[in-house]
């Protein structure tokens, strides 16, 4: 039974019973009909509890379910049945009550929930719109301008907000099915009037709806640029306020059904589900237990070592710092408080976080401190022999069972295991720029890292609001290795005719944060500068290189911190702004490397990027560094803010066709020579008709 039925007394409780999240599938639909009918139809009954079997009330349609042909009964058919109930129904919410979820609720006429609770309508997430009457009931329950922001940000609200939003009418202390039931009887006894929110009106005295909408569209033309359902949420609640409730649903309904089988939702799904799937290791399961991480520490106080200790502090982890000298360490410090107090300032945390953060943050004297840590994350100079000296050290003092981790980004985490006589406790915790804000947490599993210490981490990357994505070792591990491409043939363009600007419009318009050069302004042309230098004893020297950054390195032109790098930026300003300067240090490039500019297309632009980009992904998964294709897209997702509504860069070339992909590289690679050689995967999958998602 998907939807169960019991008798307390003279209230019925259906109980929706689907695991793992009771989504609402065709058989808790039906389920969910039949109930209230044998409810409303027992004449011993006086009320109804609807409540879910576990720690979810309910988690929304079946994502699984959509793009395949609908079954009846719709949603909306099984909520209209429940808000029509001449006797009350109480929705009692443990845990999630998200999309389908908390429309089935609102169809309810009362809602109690528990300090667990947390209610939402985050379709926009997935490419969609609340489809079963949440658009509709929401803002007749809590005004428009709450629930426009609930519905468009597509973020949950908690019990206690929940509660003051006034979606919960009550919070049970106890036992969440015994109060429900009490609050039921308790509706019957005083004969509390039924609310049904499709019969009421969204109060709008006083409210500029229309003005409300536009600053909404305009809001999320910049945070949400390029996504579509956003929009259409909006839309929707512009019917909501100007049509009758049932043609407004009708309304929805038809837009619901227009963007489930969308590209960018089908997209959107494909990422959901990617990123459930990235957690997921074959050899480790529930049975390798994670070692308990209480408190933590990390080497080094620059902007990486800052930005992971605030990581610990944010998560309520006390952290040591240590540094080589005392003068450093205080400037890491005062950097990680200057960073708290602008979060305080732009409203994002109170004063009291701020001060409990800092608190959770103390100084190491030296390694002796770090006896007792249960994590340690180096985050020293990017240079083997500090790395090495670093982590003989951590071997002579942490406790057998610490986790003994790196943040290199892409030194030889085996070499670096090496240096200690436990390489199976360390494993290569590689952040992204800024660390307390970038959500991907690449995890870099060596040769003799232990399951437990993977697992570790995966805990942690939970523990301190990461994704956590596992991979192998080679040069640049996964995300660093498989971006490269993209870097590299920028620079190409730019020496054979473009210009930054016109390079980063291409990648912004296709939905990147922000193009390559306004990205190497930010992390800073010296410390790509000192990148390429490691790299200049192994390159082969006939491999093509671009010398143009160089140029730039050499004018002192550093990026942002220097005012100037592939761009000029004003006093005070991240705007980038076209140099000519930096256009007349290119032209003499192209002629220093004897290359006869042209005219480029954005086509050209687009595939030579993002396609160096796939190839060389393809490469990793073909070398077994990354498990999956889906797990390539997530890091992309996670650490460099590629368009979620395209899935990713392995995603995308599924959309466009393997086949169109290869042709067109090896197309490059005739062309443009050795640094374009097909990855031999993406060559069988192209011929045989197949797709990296399907692998
Ligand atoms: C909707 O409701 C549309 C309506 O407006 C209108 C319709 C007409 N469906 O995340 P977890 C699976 S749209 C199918 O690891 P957690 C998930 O894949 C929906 N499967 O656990 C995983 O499977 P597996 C709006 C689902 O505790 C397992 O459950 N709702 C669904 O970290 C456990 O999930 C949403 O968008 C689903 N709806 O988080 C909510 N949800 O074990 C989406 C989960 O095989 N869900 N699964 O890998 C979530 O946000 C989180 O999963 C949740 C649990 C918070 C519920």
């Amino acid at each position: 039974m998907t939807v169960g039925y019991a008798q307390h007394g003279a209230i019925a409780v259906l109980t929706v019973d689907n695991p793992p999240v009771n989504a609402l599938s065709v058989a808790v639909r039906q389920g969910l009909i039949d109930g209230i009918r044998r409810a409303v139809g027992d004449p011993a009954i006086t009320a109804i509890v609807l409540i879910g079997q576990g720690k979810t009330f309910i988690a929304g349609a079946d994502i699984r379910e959509f793009g395949k042909k609908p079954q009846p009964p719709r949603l909306t058919a099984a909520i209209a049945e429940i808000e029509a109930s001449p006797k009350p129904v109480v929705a009692a919410i443990e845990g999630v009550a998200l999309g389908g979820g908390l429309e089935v609720a609102l169809g309810c006429h009362f809602r109690i929930g528990t300090k667990r609770s947390q209610v939402g309508l985050p379709e926009v997430k997935i490419g969609i719109v609340p489809g079963a009457g949440g658009i509709e009931r929401l803002p007749r329950l809590i005004g428009l301008e709450p629930a426009l922001k609930m519905m468009v940000s597509g973020d949950p609200a908690r019990a206690d907000k929940a509660l003051a939003l006034g979606i919960l009418d009550a919070i049970a202390e106890g036992e969440l099915l015994t109060e429900a039931v009490a609050f039921a009887e308790r509706a019957v006894a005083a004969k509390t009037p039924i609310r049904r929110l499709s019969q009421s009106k969204i109060a709008l005295d006083g409210v500029d709806w229309r003005a409300l909408l536009a600053t909404a569209r305009a809001g999320i033309a910049r945070s949400n640029r390029g996504q579509i359902s956003p929009q259409r949420v909006i839309d929707c609640v512009e019917n909501a306020i100007t049509l009758p409730f049932d043609q407004a649903l009708g309304e929805t309904v038809r837009i619901i059904g227009e963007l489930i089988p969308s590209e960018q939702a089908k997209a959107l799904r494909y990422a959901f589900f990617a990123e459930r799937e990235a957690g997921k290791v074959p050899d480790i399961d529930k049975t390798v237990a994670a070692r308990k991480l209480r408190s933590a520490a990390v080497i080094g106080a620059g902007t990486m070592g800052g930005g992971i200790a605030m990581c610990f502090a944010d998560a309520g982890i006390p952290v040591l710092v240590l540094e080589n000298s005392a003068e450093a360490l205080d400037k890491g410090l005062a950097r990680i408080e200057q960073n708290y107090q602008d979060m305080v300032q732009k409203g994002r945390i109170r004063a009291e976080d701020k001060a409990r953060r800092m608190g959770l943050i103390a100084k190491a004297a030296g390694y002796d401190d770090l006896g007792d840590v249960d994590i340690v994350i180096e985050a020293a100079f990017e240079e083997m022999a500090v790395k090495k000296e670093v982590f003989a050290r951590l071997d002579q003092v942490c406790k057998p069972e610490a986790v003994v981790a790196t943040n290199t980004s892409y030194l030889d985490i085996d070499e670096i295991a090496a240096a200690t006589k436990r390489p199976e406790s360390v494993i290569g915790l590689h952040f992204f720029s800024p660390a307390n804000v970038m959500r991907l947490l690449e995890i870099v599993r060596g040769a003799k890292t232990a399951k437990d210490i993977v697992a570790t981490a995966q805990a942690l990357a939970r523990m301190i609001g990461k994704v956590g994505v596992v991979c192998g070792v080679c040069h640049g591990f996964v995300a660093n290795r498989s971006r490269g491409p993209l870097t590299r043939e920028a620079s190409f363009l730019v020496d054979e005719g473009a210009l930054p600007q016109q390079v980063d419009k291409v990648l912004y318009d296709f939905g990147m944060a922000m193009g390559p050069f306004a990205v190497g302004d930010v992390a800073g042309i010296d410390v790509g500068w000192r990148a390429r230098r490691a790299l200049d004893a192994t390159r082969p020297r006939d491999q093509r290189y671009s010398p143009t950054a160089d140029r730039l390195y050499e004018l002192g032109r550093y990026g942002q911190k220097t005012g100037k790098g592939w761009y000029r930026y004003e006093k005070g300003s991240r705007a980038a702004l076209p140099d000519p300067e930096v256009e007349a240090v290119i032209l003499q490039s192209s002629r220093d490397q004897g290359i006869a500019r042209r005219t480029i297309g954005d086509d050209e632009i687009l595939a030579r990027c993002l396609y160096a980009a796939i190839n060389e992904g393809a490469k990793i998964l073909d070398e077994k560094i990354a498990l999956r294709a889906s797990d390539i897209d997530i890091m992309w997702l996670y650490g460099f803010a590629f368009p979620r509504w395209r899935g990713g860069p392995m995603y995308h070339a599924d959309t466009v066709g393997l086949k169109r992909v290869y042709e067109t590289v090896r197309g490059f690679h005739k062309t443009h020579g050795a640094l374009w050689t097909p990855s031999p995967l993406l060559q069988r999958l192209a011929e045989s008709g197949k797709s990296f998602t399907g692998i």
